[in-house]
């Protein structure tokens, strides 16, 4: 590929390098009345650092003409004159770009679905090349069946091949995007190749790798830094960490018995494939480890633990992990009721349940010992 093919993105992907304004977007957002899914989008709009003014929640949200239903949508658009300062309407579902432009047309903001939301905060929150390509991946894809759909609506309306989306001008950025999303992918898989060969490196120098995974927020870079000595980001935001870190970990006895360990992006439920397709470069390094700790944030309500629970497993299955590798560790135990241990592990029915605080440092030493053990056993 000609070099200058990594820099047209200017162009081409105005979204990605405008990425988010840090002022907080003053935004409207629809979600469902269930408390999971309300609780949660609200927390991903919050990582976007948008600012929620209201909060509308309908119970179905695949309506065809705006997604929500149109006496809600009437609702909405009244409530955004009357307050004359919202600037965005963010629905916490997959919608179509048509959608999304009915919406946006009646209310007169801008209107973006849940994917578009979390490719927002992925992006702004990268920091390394590879995860940006990852996520200008994720985008492209999610990019790729509206560009015809957005040319079908404003169809009649703009004249072929004059900056409008006519036949020919789809034609044309639909066959840019496909050029950008097989540069990225060419990038991406020299990337592996790389990281592939570290790996080997460290297969030669045999030492085991366990690896740090589950929800996001569920404590895996707390726990990485505690154990390793690291300063990396944590935050109660969602998705504050988008790339993979391998770290030696010291054994007590000095030496031979070292492991490496790893910290990796955290998981959503409702992700489409898609998206875990573009991270599963990332994840795949993390799941080939020899050991894998699944993070199971203790300290929340048994039903969010309980779908959160589920998901991992479902990103785990979809990624053909071997079950036997996988250890579940329930963390911040320090915050959660003792009565209520019992009830998570009957829920989760877990073995023998292992219980951390990377806080008050409860149960590290026990986890230490247990990594050390089933590595070099
Ligand atoms: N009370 C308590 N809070 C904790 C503990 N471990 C982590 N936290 C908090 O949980 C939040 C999320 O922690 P992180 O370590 O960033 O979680 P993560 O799993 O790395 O999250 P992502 O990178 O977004 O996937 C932070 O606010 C931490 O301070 C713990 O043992 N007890
Ligand atoms: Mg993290």
């Amino acid at each position: 590929m000609p070099a200058q093919e990594g820099t047209t993105t200017n162009t081409l992907w105005p979204i990605i390098w405008t990425g988010l304004k840090r002022v907080a977007i003053k935004t409207i957002l629809v979600s469902y009345p269930d408390s999971f899914r309300l609780e949660e989008a609200k927390s991903l709009v919050e990582s976007a650092d948008y600012n929620i003014v209201k909060v509308f929640t309908q119970k179905y949200l695949n309506h065809s003409q705006y997604g929500l239903g149109a006496g809600k949508a009437e609702e909405i658009r009244d409530f955004v004159k009357e307050q004359n300062n919202i600037e965005q309407i963010i629905v916490d579902e997959h919608l179509t770009s048509k959608q999304l432009h009915n919406l946006s047309k009646l209310t007169g903001v801008e209107a973006i679905d849940r994917e578009r939301l979390i490719l927002n905060i992925f992006y702004s929150r990268a920091t390394t090349v590879e995860a940006k390509l990852q996520i200008e991946l994720a985008e492209i894809q999610y990019e790729m069946p509206r560009v015809r759909e957005i040319a079908k609506m404003t169809a009649g309306s703009e004249r072929a091949g004059k900056g409008g989306m006519g036949e020919y001008t789809v034609d044309v950025k639909f066959r840019d995007l496909k050029r950008r999303m097989n540069f990225i992918k060419e990038r991406l898989v020299e990337a592996k190749k790389k990281r592939d060969l570290y790996r080997q490196q460290r297969t030669r120098t045999r030492l085991p790798v366990v690896s740090l995974v589950g929800y996001t927020s569920s404590g895996k870079t707390t726990l990485f830094n505690l154990l390793t000595k690291e300063d990396k980001e944590t935050s109660s935001s969602l998705f504050t960490t988008l790339s993979t870190t391998t770290r030696m970990l010291k054994s007590h006895d000095g030496g031979q018995d070292d492991v490496l360990l790893t910290d990796t992006v955290g998981f959503i439920s409702r992700l489409p494939p898609y998206m875990i397709d573009a991270f599963k470069s990332t994840l795949e390094e993390s799941l080939a480890a020899d050991l894998i700790l699944l993070l199971v944030d203790a300290s929340e309500d048994l039903q969010k633990i309980d779908i959160k629970y589920s998901s991992c497993w479902d990103v785990l299955d979809e990624l053909q992990v071997d079950r036997s590798k996988v250890i579940v560790v329930l963390t911040k135990y320090d915050a959660v009721d003792p009565q209520k241990v019992d009830e998570i592990v009957q829920r989760l029915q877990l073995n023998k349940p292992i219980m951390i605080s990377s806080k008050t440092g409860y149960g590290i030493h026990k986890l230490r010992n247990l990594m050390f053990a089933r590595c070099h056993s």
